[in-house]
């Protein structure tokens, strides 16, 4: 059964469930006349007041009479028959708050990556580049593709891939919930089938990102939406940007040309208010640790070069053979980000990370290949985009989630490998290490 998560209230539902709305067509079926548009309560209260009464008025919802909701039709798609006018319509509508999905989000099963992180951290670049690399060489590679769902996405996806990649100017500071909520960003995501299940179908999977301001997490209104969609994660990305962190801007060598960005939330007080929360919603275990998995990325990776060796996992992409996500080089690029972070705060915040979440992994990813440059900093670098490793995180949340192959792991040496560093790596559910 297709479960279904709302991308706007995050509740979820079994799809066949979902209510439908009437498109108040005028076909003169059984000669009657078509639906007027009627207040829909529901999505107004939810909308809040800054909706414009006219907009309340919406086509009439209903419930297909049990046994005929998911009248599969030819073509594809569900429709049901309106009980006012008889016109049939595909509109699928969330049960909670009565928000209209996309026309085929609702045929494949949800899941949510939450993208966390402080103002300016970089969350923005890093959405549209990794969307660009999905589509190009990481979707290559595992014979993947993703496109953007209803057309608020479509629009959005567009902007953010001209904006970014023709005009080269890099995303502007994400309007904060304050000034009206920012609708999450709808993908659908198609991986062939796994050899075992045979042929070659695809499999298919919304994916909901959220990129919210990063100041929203400060403000009580907007964590309480934010909470809703953290709670319903199937994985959190969780962005540091190593620019806010006082160690490294000392570090940095001093006649780098680096506009530094100004201290913003610390990762710690972060991480620790996730923990809070994702348990206060009872995705804790009885010992307190957070179950869901969770990638902490370090973001501008390209600043911190002078800090790493030649021969640093930071400096390259994963090659990706064999269409897998291969798990000993995740291992490497933690231990070099678990390394670097010890150096800079003597390893407090991967202690409480680990002392917080059960699946954890590190993570280093440059969204832009090089830093702005110094004379335009609201611009890309000339060449563009030339990431480093931004699809790490989510293809490891994938894995987790049985959605893609992994090598490198089940083997005796990789989990002592996990079992030497901490056993904070992820695999770590089961291995009773739950002190
Ligand atoms: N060196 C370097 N700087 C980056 C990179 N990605 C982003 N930046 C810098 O970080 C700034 C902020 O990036 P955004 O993507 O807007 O950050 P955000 O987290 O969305 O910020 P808010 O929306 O304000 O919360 C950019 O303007 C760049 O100057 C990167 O890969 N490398
Ligand atoms: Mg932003
Ligand atoms: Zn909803
Ligand atoms: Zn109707």
């Amino acid at each position: 059964m297709t479960s279904v998560v709302c991308p706007y209230c995050f509740d979820r539902s079994a799809a066949a469930r979902l209510p439908f709305r009437c498109q108040m067509s005028a076909t003169g079926v059984r000669g009657g006349k078509p639906c007027t548009a009627e207040l829909d309560d529901t999505w107004a209260e939810f909308m809040g007041p800054s909706v414009p009464p006219a907009l309340k008025m919406r086509g009439p919802v209903f419930t297909a009479p049990r046994g005929l909701a998911g009248r599969l039709v030819s073509g594809g798609g569900t429709r049901a028959d309106c009980p006012h006018c008889g016109v049939s319509t595909p509109v699928r509508v969330c049960l909670r708050c009565h928000s209209d999905f996309p026309s085929d989000y609702t045929d494949q099963d949800t899941r949510i990556i939450a993208l966390l992180g402080p103002k300016a951290s970089g969350k923005s670049t890093y959405v549209s580049v990794l969307i660009n690399e999905l589509r190009n060489r990481v979707g290559r590679a595992y014979g993947a593709s993703i496109t953007a769902m209803g057309g608020e996405t479509q629009r959005r996806d567009r902007e953010m891939a001209e904006d970014l990649y023709d005009r080269l100017r890099l995303p502007e500071a994400t309007r904060p919930a304050a000034l009206g909520f920012n609708d999450p960003l709808l993908y659908r995501l198609s991986l062939p089938l796994r050899r075992r299940l045979r042929g070659d179908g695809s499999r298919h999977t919304a994916l909901v990102f959220f990129d919210a301001a990063g100041e929203d997490l400060g403000s009580a209104e907007a964590m309480d939406r934010y909470t809703h969609y953290l709670a319903a994660a199937d994985g959190i990305i969780l962005l540091v940007d190593p620019l806010q962190m006082r160690a490294v801007r000392d570090q940095l060598p001093v006649d780098a040309d680096l506009p530094l960005p100004t201290v913003e939330t610390p990762p710690q007080q972060i991480a620790a208010d996730l923990a809070a929360q994702l348990r206060a919603h009872g995705r804790g275990t009885t010992r307190g640790r957070v179950t869901t998995p969770v990638a902490v990325a370090v973001t501008k990776t390209d600043s911190l070069f002078s800090l790493v060796g030649p021969h640093s996992p930071l400096r390259r992409n994963a090659d990706h053979a064999g269409g897998a996500v291969d798990d000993e080089d995740r291992l490497a690029v933690h231990e070099e980000m678990r390394g670097l972070l010890d150096g800079w705060d003597s390893g407090a915040l991967f202690r409480q990370l680990d002392r917080d979440f059960a699946q954890l992994s590190l993570f280093g990813l440059s969204a832009l290949g090089s830093p702005p440059p110094a004379h335009a900093p609201a611009d890309a670098p000339k060449s563009g985009p030339q990431p480093l490793r931004v699809e790490d995180p989510l293809l490891w949340l994938l894995g987790l989630g049985g959605l893609l192959p992994r090598s490198g792991t089940g083997g005796g040496a990789g989990r002592r490998t996990e079992a030497a560093a901490g056993g904070a790596e992820g695999l770590r559910h089961g291995s009773g290490g739950e002190a």
